[in-house]
């Protein structure tokens, strides 16, 4: 039996590095293997201030990206979370489920909420619940993400739990998966916070839409040290990051990464790694091109996955409807 699979990003800007090695990646490696479902999800992109327009583009140029990075609408269910009322619906329910102490301690609200203060929305303040909803719609047994969501998964699994302790066996327990490499990619220009989309800053992060001689630049202006040797150390958290990056695009060793560098400066790692990364990306953002000029194809992909996934959402929202008295 294959294992169902279940995970999404926010349409919140343009994809970066971080999305790719921390999440994308893995999920292509891995679909041939499980039964896949992979969200855009627009109502967590609404949490925090947006335009509507630019809301609208990122959909559709996420939606090119998945496809792009290599995900096969044939074993992959693609759509987009706002298609699916059931997640608002059900998001709904586990508010009324979920204590308020849970997602006081959730961190990325605490960190996200910091500046906005009395400003922030309760939306933001609901996301994991609304993020629990995506993941136990489905039944899901595992969830694919960088470090950052290993939190809000936990989250999920105590909700699960909580709810068949209360109305009956209905959900099934899901399980974050997080890969060992650059399951937290950090930003260039500061490598003591995660690269992410919401940076504005010019030299923070590199976007997969980025062309190549931007991507050299930004290599170049990373933040490293001012010492020499070129080695994995978690001390050294901008060479650390670097290198980190390099070992996740060429699949090699730390061993063999540090006898390649032995004996050469920043400037070499800098340019070695932009030429990694460009090749990585420049055959993606052919396939981008490509895919984004028949926008109605990416519509029906679309409207196929929501079609598959009809089946399974009315089974457990039926299940769910019953046991809370709703039916
Ligand atoms: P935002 O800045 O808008 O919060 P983000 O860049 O953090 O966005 P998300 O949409 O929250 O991106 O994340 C999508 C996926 O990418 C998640 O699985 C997340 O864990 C992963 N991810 C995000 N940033 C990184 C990163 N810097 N390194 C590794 N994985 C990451
Ligand atoms: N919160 C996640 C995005 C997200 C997600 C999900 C990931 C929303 N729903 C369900 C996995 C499964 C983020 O900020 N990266």
């Amino acid at each position: 039996m294959k294992k169902r699979v279940f995970s999404g990003i926010k349409p919140s800007g343009s994809l970066h590095l971080g999305n790719y090695l921390g999440a994308i990646r893995n999920w292509v490696a891995d679909q041939d293997k499980c039964e896949n479902i992979f969200c855009v999800v627009d109502q967590h992109a609404i949490t925090v201030d947006y335009e509507p327009a630019a809301l609208r583009q990122n959909v559709r140029e996420l939606v090119g990206l998945y496809l792009a990075c290599g995900l096969d609408p044939a074993p992959c269910a693609l759509f987009v979370q706002s298609h699916v009322p059931e997640h608002t619906e059900l998001a709904w329910l586990f508010n009324c489920v979920t204590p308020m102490g849970w997602l006081q301690r959730m961190t990325q609200f605490k960190e996200k909420s910091d500046d906005l203060r009395e400003q922030v929305s309760a939306g933001l303040f609901t996301y994991p619940t609304l993020m629990a909803a995506d993941i136990l719609l489905y039944q899901t047994e595992e969830v694919p993400v960088g470090d950052d969501q290993k939190q809000h998964v936990e989250l999920a699994r105590d909700i699960a739990q909580r709810f068949n302790h209360l109305f009956g066996e209905t959900f099934v327990l899901p399980e974050p998966v997080i890969r060992k490499v650059a399951a937290r990619v950090m930003g260039l220009d500061d490598p003591s916070k995660k690269m992410s989309k919401s940076t504005t800053s010019d030299s923070h992060g590199i976007g997969l839409l980025d062309p190549p001689a931007l991507i050299r630049k930004k290599l170049s202006r990373a933040t490293t040290d001012s010492q020499r040797e070129i080695v994995f150390d978690r001390e050294r958290p901008g060479v650390f990051n670097l290198l980190t990056i390099f070992q996740a695009l060429s699949g090699q060793s730390q061993e063999e990464i540090e006898a390649h560098f032995a004996g050469k400066g920043y400037a070499q790692l800098k340019g070695d790694l932009a030429d990694l990364v460009v090749a990585t990306l420049e055959p993606i953002q052919a396939r981008y091109r490509e895919i984004t000029s028949a926008p109605e194809q990416i519509d029906q992909i679309l409207a196929q996955g929501v079609t598959r996934l009809r089946p399974l959402v009315e089974a457990t929202m039926t299940r769910v409807r019953c046991a809370m008295g709703l039916r």
